[in-house]
């Protein structure tokens, strides 16, 4: 079957623009991602020019550097170039025959009825288009969705977290990367988080966040300079002090969003597709992996727009909570210790039981299991596994948990389907703690919450709440 395919872009070309504007340089691809370009034969060209990540390097306070490995010999994670990925698919898109480019085309508005398009056109008019089918791949802020809110019983939800980002670059150093390359380097300090991702350039971008209101507080290049002295002084050789100062106060911090949204089409004219119909936190490093993998889902007739939200909003709403509850986890009590620790039992575990127990991170990036049924096997394994990070004390909100009280780290207990429980000390973290464990399933999932009226209203409801109501039931497979 062939269709006339019509693209309508509302930035320039960005293989003829000088500047490209626009969020994060890089991102990792993985598996999933991979898949979709092999379908469709730029694979090999895009990893080429990519750069494998067989591990994260865990940055300490002191300056160490801990490599954990991702998997067996061939995992790796790739940092790849966004720029460079958009060029590539849209050279892919235009080889078609059937397929037409249109750019600087801003969608004004659009009728579900009749399927009638209204764009600014480039030369400041407006241009009107009729399509059979819309898809709508245009982003978190999706202009093709604002038809949709008008409708009755589509539900919408945008929910913004108190973390903004903002990116810096670490130069070459003596014509070389200044650190190694084949990593990815991550800063866990709870609720600031820094991670660096290399470029073929030999540079890295490092991609730092934090809380709004951390932003706001550093207004001037000393408190600047003595925040980074506190929570990441390795990396101010390596930025540079000078580049620190310009950089950081160049651009705003970026604001982070997810979205859901349900059904995905509106009658027979229009289905979203990608950040339009669930974008995610970049905390699982999944979002454009999961969006390039919806290639396998061909659109050959109306009828099937239902079938695609049946089938595919189960897979998008398990990832972006798992992109959340990697959110929550890591802003409350990861810092590199505890980082070290979790993956380093995630991967004994492995080793021991490879059949029985795989990392949920190793099911998420390198597998094309379905998201959701990912986390089904992760909560059933939490019931096998020896782990439980144990709400070693139930703090009562408003208790105050006195610093550094450890509580014995491994602490063995003998229960019923589960064969012993780790108990993690995480109480020697200051401040207010609340437990949001998995209740009845008992997993490995307490999460201590620092202040809970920062956290967004999906968030604050517990893991329980988050995951039972949206992953525990059957997969329409
Ligand atoms: C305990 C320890 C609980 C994105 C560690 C949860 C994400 C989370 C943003 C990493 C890797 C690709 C990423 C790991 C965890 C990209 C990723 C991870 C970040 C931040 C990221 C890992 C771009 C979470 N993958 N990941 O296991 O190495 O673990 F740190 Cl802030």
């Amino acid at each position: 079957m062939c269709f006339a395919v019509t693209i309508f872009e509302s930035r320039e070309d960005i293989r003829c623009a000088k500047v490209v504007k626009g969020r994060s340089i890089n991102l990792a691809l993985s598996h999933r991602g991979r898949q979709a370009l092999k379908h469709i034969g730029i694979e090999e060209k895009i990893v080429s020019m990519g750069i494998p990540m067989h591990a994260r390097m865990i940055h300490s306070l002191n300056g160490k550097q801990s490599p954990i490995p991702y998997g067996k010999k061939g995992q790796y994670i790739l940092s790849v170039d966004r720029a460079n990925l958009n060029k590539e698919l849209l050279s892919v898109a235009e080889a078609y025959p059937n397929t037409k480019l249109n750019f600087n085309h801003k969608l004004l508005d659009w009728s579900p009825e009749t399927g009638a398009m209204t764009f600014h056109g480039p030369d400041g008019n407006e241009k009107e288009f009729h399509a059979d089918l819309i898809v709508g791949c245009d982003g978190a802020f999706s202009a093709t969705r604002k038809q949709f809110l008008r409708r009755s019983r589509f539900n919408y939800s945008q929910t913004y977290i108190p973390h903004g980002y903002l990116e810096l670059t670490i130069p070459p150093r003596n014509g070389d990367f200044a650190m190694k390359p084949n990593f990815l380097h991550i800063w866990p300090r709870h609720t600031f988080m820094m991670i660096a991702l290399p470029n073929l350039d030999k540079t890295f971008t490092c991609t730092l966040f934090m809380p709004f209101e951390d932003f706001e507080k550093i207004t001037t290049g000393n408190e600047l300079l003595g925040f980074f002295q506190k929570n990441f002084p390795d990396s101010i050789p390596l930025i540079g002090v000078d580049a620190l100062m310009r950089d950081f106060f160049r651009l705003p911090a970026q604001a982070l969003v997810w979205v859901t949204c349900s059904p995905y089409h509106v009658l027979d004219s229009c289905v979203l597709m990608g950040d339009a119909a669930h974008a995610m936190v970049p905390f699982y490093g999944q979002g454009m992996n999961a969006n390039l993998f919806i290639y396998i889902y061909a659109f050959f007739s109306a009828a099937v727009l239902p079938e695609y939200t049946r089938v595919r909003a189960p897979d998008d709403q398990a990832m972006a909570e798992l992109a959340m509850y990697n959110y929550v986890e890591m802003r409350s009590h990861v810092n590199s210790r505890y980082f070290l620790f979790r993956k380093f039992l995630d991967n004994t575990l492995h080793f021991v039981m490879p059949k029985t127990i795989i990392p949920l991170y190793t099911m998420i990036t390198f597998t094309r299991t379905r998201y959701r049924q990912a986390v089904i096997q992760w909560q059933w394994q939490n019931k096998v596994k020896l782990l439980e990070t144990e709400s070693a004390v139930s703090v009562a909100p408003g208790n105050t948990v006195p610093k550094h009280k450890f509580i014995s780290p491994f602490s063995l207990r003998q229960k019923r389907s589960v064969w012993y429980c780790f108990h993690i000390g995480l109480q020697h973290l200051p401040g207010t703690f609340r437990r949001a464990g998995l209740g009845s399933q008992g997993g490995s999932c307490c999460s201590y919450v620092k202040d809970p009226d920062q956290l967004p209203i999906r968030a604050m409801s517990d893991h329980k709440a988050l995951f039972s109501h949206h992953c525990l039931h059957a997969v329409p497979e």
